[in-house]
């Protein structure tokens, strides 16, 4: 997840790298564009691509802990409302019961923000839904940089049913 951050802000290459799935290719190029382009060279290839392509925007500040359960109490985050900054993250570990996910119902997101929240998703499966985590310790980070304030309800693809969701509220 970090290193999908250094690699979008240093190289529209590795942007490709990492949206394309392969995490071993991703990082093998990131850590070869940081090598040979330096930190200089770095903020130009910032800029959005024309036509408007949004890019991860990587977490500065605080990352805040949830996990994912699922017992016989039921299915949830722990916990399931967080209070976080612009710039902060979420990263949602895997601990019982999954496959779990992070998803972001597109009607509870202000059209303004969906854009910039789906690239801050760490590895997806969908618009605005993060991929599904079978094995415990496996993760998803969330990054609520260019996030503006607001509360963002989440939940659980396969468990949204069994009221298995949450919200993130960005001060
Ligand atoms: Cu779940």
């Amino acid at each position: 997840m970090r290193f999908c951050g250094i690699a979008l802000v240093t190289s529209a290459i590795a942007l490709g790298a990492c949206a394309g799935g392969d995490s071993n290719v991703a990082d093998t190029t990131a850590v070869a564009v940081d090598t040979t382009m330096g930190p200089v060279a770095a903020p130009s290839t910032a800029t959005p691509a024309a036509g408007g392509a949004v890019t991860a925007a990587p977490i500065t500040g605080t990352t805040h802990e949830v996990k994912m359960v699922g017992d016989a109490q039921g299915y949830r985050f722990e916990p399931a409302n967080i209070t976080a900054k612009a710039g902060d993250g979420v990263k949602f570990t895997m601990v019982t019961g999954g496959p779990h996910n992070v998803s972001f119902d597109p009607a509870t997101i202000p059209a303004d923000v969906q854009a910039q929240l789906d690239a801050n998703i760490s590895e997806k499966m969908s618009t605005l839904s993060s991929a599904l985590k079978m094995n415990a310790g496996e993760s998803v980070t969330v990054s609520l940089a260019n996030i503006k304030p607001g509360a963002y309800p989440f939940n659980c693809t396969p468990h949204l049913a069994m009221g298995m969701k949450g919200t993130i509220t960005v001060k």
